[in-house]
């Protein structure tokens, strides 16, 4: 203890949730202050403290970057911050030492003699900028494309769709987001007729019902799982509903948990619906009054008996039965959605379905009432709401011509600059291009696609391709930029200044602490140097891009998204300086931001105003206007009813296993950071293999066994962990790709690699176009027995052994302490110091 308030050192790799802060329904999470020094640097040493947010996941957990001898030396949670309330994640806290590491990009790479080296700005801009002048004068705009992130800042996405879509124009511009949210924001349009989170993390403190779809928040948003930790410690716990194949923490303290078979979601969600409406546990009021399509629904479920789910899903009918009680009877539910959706078979139809057991039951907009589709990546909101990731800037209808045209007055270009003759192009559709040979040129920022996209060897060959010129801008030499053409080095997080938005529309800005290394470069200040390079040009002559820093494209973004759903105009800078972030839409009307979206019905959906006219669920056909009017002429939500059909790839005699792939609580996806963090990387070192006891009993496998899991398209080879997974599904971690391994190794050496994604599928979901991570079909044989050493998988999460005490467990080295302290009642939020940009 420390004074007044409540302090403890926590091993926050032991311990990754840190100590509770019980609290009850309806009442404020109380704050806890997180805090992380590096060794031998006490408070007292720190020169100033820099405003930020986290960058390693959707939750936009506000902190402090502590610097010293213009070096960062540690974080702290932001008290006053409507996310976290001062907690930070085991990513949150030891992550930012990966900036520091020796290895960063400090000089752009060219190709020469087939050899990356060492070039200045001006060659390898210049080179990027003759190669795009040559191609726009030969085969065209449509020969260019862009492959942007969910993790850079909103200004840059902003600037880069500008100077893709009217300065480029090519239709070819999406994010890695196509891999994470694109199913979110396709669902959201789908049922609101627009994007948009409809739902608050605040919900949480008000739910009697919390289901999770999915969603494995307890690794993937540390953070509001604290949150959770503390509801269901104090008076009045939510009651758990869990929906997943693997024994999560979230499934290990869920009320019911349904380990439905991978790919059977909308079977399950169906039989959900059909209980729910036999059971009358709906509000025909609401429905009456804000949707349509709800007979469709009714009879598009009236016969998905739990009998029938049952079969399809192995979860027994009982159990579904229990579910729809949990759901039908909440008071408030909040419901979220993560990549066990987004990522599995019939994944829109499966998400829409989610919305649609809100609609029904009139949960929305209200405290506690909220559907969360949630974000995976820290600024994939971004990425969608500027128009990087294949929609129009503003949530803006491509089919719209009234929205072209206010587009490109906002940018002052004739609206036929814009490409809108046909759908954007999606990241599967641009690869497939740049496999055939129409796409020339891709611009690489800020993702690794050849870990982190399915099939790995395509991916490869098509990035090898002689007749493609890649341009890959990173901090590091990763697996992609070995490949590239150009080679740009970014500056990041920390080291540039910029704003971004979490899953529950809460806006951060996040400033520059230290300086980048050598000659890196913030991605923004690469975007504006490109433009001015290609002379990109308005209607008038004028500068395209008439921006200059973080703050001016801020402003210019402001513009472009006044009077649209994620309406930014009523923020500034100087307002993000204050003490928490702000919820968008944030205008006159609105001048603190919108907790919740649909507290007065649904306001987007209106054949005017609306972002898309929808799909078919199943087939991913697009509807006419003409069909969108005269289904939903008054605007209202859209119930749209699905039919399941089974996976495409099924297990067979040569394949009996379902191989789904995720992630772990200490690494953050292709590991360029976490990999490069002492504390968090010692944590799960190393890729591992998930199964049963009775599937390992079966074939004779132990913990450490060395496995092979091969599917049809290749295999990959690590040290079986035996869990509580279901019985039938493999589960292995797509972090681990070859920059760390040694020379020989990996899927071109002897033996096969170690990327989960040497295995997985080219395919994707027919309406949001987003790649099938979560089932396959894959066979396992062993390779070699183990030698007494378990396997490298955390036992703290969801890959703890079924045996406990069968592996030493995961703990910390000493140097993973966090400090957490607790203000005593009465005490302001503590924010310190804050110093202010440089
Ligand atoms: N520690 C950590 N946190 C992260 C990230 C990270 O890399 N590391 N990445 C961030 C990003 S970009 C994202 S997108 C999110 C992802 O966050 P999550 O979606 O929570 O994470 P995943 O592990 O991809 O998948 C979640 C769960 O889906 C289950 N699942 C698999 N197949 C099915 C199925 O058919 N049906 C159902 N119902 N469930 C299934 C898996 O068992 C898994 O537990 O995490 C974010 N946070
Ligand atoms: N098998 C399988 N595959 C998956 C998934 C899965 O569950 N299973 N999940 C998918 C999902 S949801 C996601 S989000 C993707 C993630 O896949 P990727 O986006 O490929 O993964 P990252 O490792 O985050 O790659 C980001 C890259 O950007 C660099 N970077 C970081 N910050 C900056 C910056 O400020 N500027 C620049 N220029 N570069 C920066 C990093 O060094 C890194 O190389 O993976 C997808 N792939
Ligand atoms: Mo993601």
């Amino acid at each position: 203890m420390d004074g007044q308030r409540g302090a403890r050192r926590v091993d926050r790799i032991a311990e990754p949730w840190g100590s509770r802060t019980p609290y009850g329904r309806h009442q404020a999470w109380p704050a806890r202050q997180d805090t992380y020094l590096a060794e031998g640097v006490g408070p007292e040493d720190v020169e100033r403290w820099v405003r930020a947010a986290s960058i390693l996941h959707s939750d936009g957990d506000a902190m402090d970057i502590a610097v010293r001898d213009g070096a960062m030396v540690g974080v702290r949670g932001r008290v006053a911050d409507r996310v976290n309330r001062g907690r930070l994640g085991p990513k949150d806290a030891f992550g930012w030492q990966a900036n520091g590491s020796r290895d960063r990009l400090t000089t752009p790479l060219v190709r020469r003699d087939g050899r990356l080296t060492p070039a200045d700005w001006d060659t390898a801009m210049d080179l990027v900028v003759s190669r795009s002048q040559d191609l726009l004068a030969g085969p065209g705009p449509g020969s260019i494309g862009f492959y942007t992130s969910g993790q850079l800042y909103l200004e840059e996405y902003y600037t880069l769709a500008v100077l893709a879509r009217a300065g480029i124009g090519t239709h070819h511009l999406d994010g890695n987001t196509r891999l994470c949210t694109a199913t979110a924001a396709e669902a959201l349009k789908e049922s609101f007729g627009c994007d948009g989170q409809p739902g608050s993390f605040d919900d949480i403190d008000h739910a009697d019902v919390i289901a999770l779809f999915g969603h494995n928040i307890a690794e993937t948003q540390p953070v509001q799982w604290m949150r959770i930790l503390d509801r269901l410690d104090g008076a009045d716990p939510p009651r758990l509903l869990c929906v997943d194949p693997r024994p999560t923490q979230v499934a290990r303290r869920s009320a019911v948990h349904l380990a439905p078979r991978a790919g059977t979601n909308v079977a399950l969600l169906n039989a959900l619906l059909h209980e729910v409406i036999r059971a009358g546990h709906i509000d025909r009021d609401w429905i009456g009054a804000h949707t349509v399509g709800f007979e469709e629904l009714e009879k598009a479920v009236k016969d998905c008996h739990p009998r029938w789910a049952a079969g399809i899903c192995d979860v027994r009918a009982a159990d579904i039965m229990a579910a729809a009680e949990l759901l039908g009877t909440a008071d408030r539910l909040l419901s979220t959605v993560l990549q066990g959706v987004y990522q599995s078979h019939q994944a829109t139809a499966a998400a829409v379905q989610v919305n649609n057991l809100h609609l029904i039951r009139g949960m929305l907009g209200r405290p506690g009432a909220g559907v969360l589709q949630m974000n995976g990546q820290p600024t994939a909101e971004n990425t969608r709401e500027c128009g990087a990731d294949g929609d129009l800037p503003g949530f803006r209808n491509w089919e719209n011509e009234e929205h072209v045209a206010d587009l490109a007055r906002v940018w002052n270009v004739d609206p036929s600059t814009i490409p809108h003759y046909a759908p954007p192009t999606h990241a599967m559709q641009m690869f497939r291009y740049a496999e055939q040979g129409s796409l020339r040129m891709l611009w690489i920022s800020a993702t690794n696609p050849a870990v982190s996209l399915p099939e790995l060897s395509r991916i490869r060959s098509i990035l090898s391709r002689q007749q493609l010129f890649t341009v890959v801008q990173d901090l590091y030499l990763t697996e992609t930029a070995q490949l590239a053409d150009v080679v740009l080095p970014a500056a990041t997080w920390g080291e540039k200044t910029g704003t971004f938005t979490n899953a529950d529309r809460t806006v951060h800005l996040s400033e520059r602490a230290v300086d980048p290394p050598g000659a890196a470069r913030p991605d923004l200040d690469i975007f504006l140097d490109y433009a001015r390079r290609m002379g990109f040009r308005d209607k008038d002559g004028a500068p395209l891009v008439s921006w200059h820093d973080p703050e001016s494209a801020f402003e210019a973004w402001k513009r472009c998204s006044a009077g649209r759903p994620c309406d930014y105009t009523g923020l500034s800078y100087e307002k993000l300086r204050g003490g928490s972030g702000i919820q968008w839409p944030c205008n006159e009307s609105a001048p603190e931001g919108t907790e919740r979206l649909y507290t007065d019905g649904i306001s987007w959906a209106h054949p005017d105003v609306c972002e898309s006219y929808g799909k078919d669920l199943v087939t991913g056909a697009a509807a006419a206007v003409v069909e969108y009017r005269s289904l939903n002429p008054d605007g209202k939500a859209l119930i749209r009813a699905a039919e399941y059909l089974p996976p495409h790839e099924t297990t067979d005699a040569g394949h009996p296993f379902q191989l789904t792939t995720g992630r772990t609580l200490y690494q953050f996806h292709t590991r360029t950071k976490t990999g490069r963090v002492p504390q968090l990387n010692a944590a799960a070192p190393d890729v591992w293999v998930e199964m049963s006891a009775a599937d390992a009993g079966a074939l004779g496998l132990d913990e450490g066994d060395v496995v092979q899991v091969s599917t049809a398209r290749g295999a990959l080879r690590g040290r079986l962990r035996v869990t509580d997974i279901r019985p039938g599904m493999v589960f292995v971690p797509f972090h681990y790709g070859y920059w760390d391994t040694p020379a020989g190794f990996g899927p071109d050496g002897a033996v096969p690699g170690r990327a989960a994604n040497e295995t997985t599928v080219t395919d994707w979901d027919p309406v949001s176009k987003q790649p099938l991570f979560k089932t396959a079909a894959a066979a396992i044989r062993l390779v070699e027995k183990g030698d007494g050493r378990p396997s490298p998988a955390p036992t703290t999460t969801a890959s703890a052994p079924a045996r406990p005490g069968a592996v030493p467990a995961t703990r910390g080295d000493g140097t993973a302490r966090v400090l957490e302290q607790t203000p005593a009642e009465g005490d302001g939020p503590d924010d310190g110091s804050l110093g202010g940009p440089r």
